[in-house]
C-alpha cells in the first residue's frame, strides 16, 4: 500500500519536473496561454476552478496578467471593458457549470454591445463526455444564441488553432464574443510541440478596415457636398474600431454637426462648435440629410421609424445591420473610421462657399436650441431641495469629471438622468452596458478601466440597486491596484421600475417588489482600508466628490460616496416609458 502511494507520488513529482524542464511537450493550458499572447492579451479576468488551472500556469510562463474576482459576472463584464479600454480582446476565463452560468450576463452584454470578448471556459474530461461529470453542461449550446462562434475543443493539438479560430470570429462585421469550451483533459494533456497547430501573432487575421463600396463612397462624398442641413450620429462602433479621429476630421473637414452616443460619447468635448447633444430630434427633424454611423436602428433610435428625413445613409460594419428595421438610401458595410476618411477625401475641396455659409446658419441655428435645452435644465441642476434632487447629483458629476476621467453609467433612473447631464471629455471616457441594458457592469468595468488606464481617474456612478449586485468586487479592483471613485444615487429602490409600477397599479400596489433597505454604503470600503462618505445635502456634494478624489490617490483605496436622493423624482424617458414603445 505504502509503496503504491510513494510511487504515485513520484509519479507526480515527475511530471512537475518533466513540465518545467521538458522544452519538446506543451499542455493544452499552456498552449491557450501561447494563442492569447499571440492575440494580444496582456490580462484575463477570472475565476478558478478545478477545471482551468493549467491555464493560469500557462499565463505564469507567458506573462499574463492573471485577474481574479470574486464573481465571474464581473470578469465578463471587466474582460468586456477591457476590451473596450483597449481596443483588442478581452478574454475571461470561468469554470465549468455554474463557472460559465454566472459569466452569461456578462458575454450577453458584450453581445449587444459588439465587443470583442473571447469567453473559455472550462468542461469535464472527454472521458467522461455526458457521463454526468462535476459541473458538467451543455455550454456550448447555451453558448450559442449570445455568441458570434461557439465550439468545444475536441483535441490538444488544435488549443491554439481554436483559440485563434475564436479570436477571428469576435472581429467578424461587428464585433462580439466567442465562446471556446475546453474539456479538462484537453488542457492536461502534454504532447510534443511540434504535433500543437500554432498560429503566428500577426499571421492568422486580416485587417478589418474595409472602406466598403468605391462607388458608394463617391455617392456619399457628392450626397455630403450638396447637403444644406446635415447631421452625422455616431454610434458605439466608431469608438470600438477607433474611428474617432476619422469622425471629427469629416465634421471639421465638411462642417456638419455632430451627434454621438453610447461609447462615441466624449469623441468631441463639449464646447466644441461641431459637438450636439441636446438637439438630435430637432435636427434629424429638419435636416435633409442624416448619416447613421455604427449603431443599429434598435429600442435607442426608435428602431429608426421615427426618423424622416430625404436622404438616410447608414454606415455599419456589419452587413447584416445596415437597412435592417427600416430603409436606407444609400448602406455602407465597412470600417467607421475607414470610410468616413475615404468620404472626406473624396469630398475634399468640393465644398461651395454658400453651401458652407448654409451649414454655418444650420449650426447656429441648432446651438441656440442646445443653449435654450440646457437653460431648461437649470433649475433642476441647482435644485437645493432636500432629499437631493438626482439631477443636481448628476450636474456635480460633470462639473467634477477632470479631461481624464472616464466616467461610468450603471444603474436605473438615476444613471438615465445623468445621461442629461454628464459631459465626458475626451474619446473612450464614457462607459455604458448598451442594449442589453445590464445592471451590475459597473465593478467590472471600473476595475477593467483603471488597469487599461492607470494614469486617468474612474468614477462610477452607481444606482443602489446596481451597486448591491457586484459592489464585493471593488476589493478586487483595490487588490489589483485599480481603485475608483464609487458614487451612488441612493433611493433606496430599483427606482426606474418603481415608476412604471406605480403608474400603472398605483401607489397601493405599486410600491411592490422594487423597495430596497436604506443602506449606509460609505461604511462598505472601510473593511479593507478604503474611505467613504454620506450625502444628504446638495452643497455637500462637491466638497465630497473632492475629497474621494485625494483619498484614492493618497490611499490606493477606492472611495464610496452615498448620496440620497429623491425617489420621487424621474427621468423624462422613465416618465413616458421610452424604452417598452
Ligand atoms: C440585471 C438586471 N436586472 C433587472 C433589470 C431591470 N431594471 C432596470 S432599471 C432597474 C432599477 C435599478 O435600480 P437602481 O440601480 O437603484 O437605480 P434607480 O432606478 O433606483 O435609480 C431594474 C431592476 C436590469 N436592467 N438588469
Ligand atoms: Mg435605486
Amino acid at each position: 500500500m505504502a509503496a503504491e502511494a510513494a510511487s504515485r507520488t513520484t509519479t507526480a513529482e515527475d511530471t512537475l519536473r518533466k513540465k518545467s524542464s521538458d522544452a519538446n511537450v506543451i499542455s493544452g493550458g499552456h498552449l491557450v496561454a501561447k494563442a492569447l499572447k499571440a492575440e494580444g492579451v496582456d490580462t484575463i479576468f477570472t475565476l478558478c476552478g478545478g477545471h482551468i488551472i493549467d491555464i493560469y500556469d500557462g499565463c505564469l510562463d507567458e506573462g499574463i496578467k492573471i485577474v481574479d474576482v470574486r464573481h465571474e459576472q464581473t470578469a465578463a463584464h471587466a474582460a468586456d471593458g477591457y476590451a473596450r479600454q483597449t481596443g483588442r480582446l478581452g478574454c475571461v476565463v470561468t469554470t465549468a457549470g455554474p463557472g460559465c452560468t454566472n459569466a452569461v450576463t456578462g458575454v450577453a452584454t458584450a453581445f449587444r454591445s459588439e465587443s470583442p470578448l473571447l469567453h473559455i471556459g472550462g468542461q469535464s474530461a472527454l472521458n467522461q463526455w455526458k457521463m454526468g461529470g462535476l459541473q458538467d453542461l451543455p455550454h456550448v449550446d447555451m453558448m450559442k444564441p449570445i455568441t458570434k462562434f461557439a465550439s468545444t475543443v475536441m483535441s490538444t493539438e488544435r488549443v491554439a488553432d481554436m483559440v485563434a479560430m475564436a479570436a477571428r470570429e469576435c472581429f467578424n462585421g461587428a464585433y462580439g464574443p466567442s465562446y471556446l469550451e475546453i474539456p479538462r483533459d484537453v488542457l492536461d494533456r502534454e504532447i510534443p510541440i511540434e504535433k500543437a497547430v500554432l498560429p503566428k501573432a500577426g499571421k492568422y487575421r486580416a485587417s478589418t478596415k474595409s472602406a466598403g463600396d468605391p462607388a458608394d463612397i463617391e455617392k456619399l462624398a457628392d450626397i455630403l457636398v450638396n447637403a444644406e442641413r446635415p447631421a452625422v450620429l455616431f454610434g458605439q462602433q466608431v469608438w470600438m474600431a477607433r474611428g474617432h479621429n476619422q469622425a471629427i476630421a469629416l465634421l471639421r473637414g465638411l462642417d456638419i454637426p455632430g451627434y454621438f452616443n453610447g461609447a462615441a460619447r466624449g469623441s468631441l468635448p463639449p464646447g466644441d462648435p461641431h459637438h450636439f447633444d441636446r438637439t438630435r430630434g430637432l435636427a434629424f427633424g429638419k435636416a435633409d440629410v442624416v448619416v447613421i454611423v455604427g449603431t443599429p436602428f434598435d429600442f435607442r433610435m426608435g428602431y429608426g421609424k421615427r426618423i424622416s428625413v430625404p436622404t438616410l445613409v447608414q454606415i455599419d460594419l456589419g452587413y447584416n445591420i445596415v437597412g435592417k428595421n427600416r430603409d436606407v438610401d444609400l448602406g455602407i458595410a465597412g470600417d467607421p473610421g475607414t470610410v468616413l476618411a475615404a468620404v472626406l477625401q473624396a469630398a475634399s475641396g468640393r465644398l461651395k462657399n454658400d453651401k458652407r455659409q448654409l451649414r454655418k446658419a444650420w449650426m447656429k441655428q441648432l446651438t441656440e436650441a442646445e443653449e435654450a435645452a440646457t437653460q431648461k435644465l437649470m433649475a433642476m441642476f441647482k435644485s437645493e431641495q432636500t432629499p437631493i434632487h438626482p439631477y443636481r447629483v448628476a450636474y456635480e458629476i460633470n462639473e467634477f469629471l477632470s479631461d481624464d476621467t472616464i466616467y461610468i453609467g450603471d444603474g436605473g433612473d438615476v444613471v438615465t438622468i445623468s445621461a442629461q447631464a454628464v459631459r465626458p471629455r475626451g474619446p473612450g471616457n464614457w462607459m455604458d452596458p448598451g442594449a442589453l441594458g445590464s445592471l451590475g457592469v459597473g465593478t467590472g468595468f471600473a476595475m477593467a478601466a483603471k488597469l487599461a488606464h492607470p494614469r486617468k481617474e474612474v468614477l462610477c456612478y452607481y444606482g443602489d440597486g446596481s451597486f448591491g449586485m457586484t459592489a464585493f468586487d471593488m476589493e478586487t479592483a483595490d487588490r489589483f491596484g485599480a481603485p475608483y471613485i464609487a458614487v451612488i444615487g441612493n433611493n433606496s429602490a430599483m427606482n426606474q421600475i418603481r415608476y412604471g409600477q406605480v403608474a400603472k397599479y398605483g401607489p397601493q400596489r405599486g410600491n411592490i417588489g422594487n423597495k430596497l433597505g436604506d443602506m449606509e454604503f460609505s461604511h462598505f470600503p472601510k473593511q479593507w482600508g478604503g474611505w467613504g462618505i454620506e450625502v444628504r445635502e446638495a452643497s455637500k456634494i462637491a466638497p465630497a466628490l473632492r475629497q474621494a478624489r485625494e483619498k484614492v490617490v493618497q490611499t490606493g483605496k477606492s472611495a464610496v460616496v452615498n448620496i440620497w436622493v429623491d425617489p420621487n423624482e424621474y427621468a423624462p424617458g422613465t416618465k413616458n416609458q421610452t424604452m417598452y414603445k
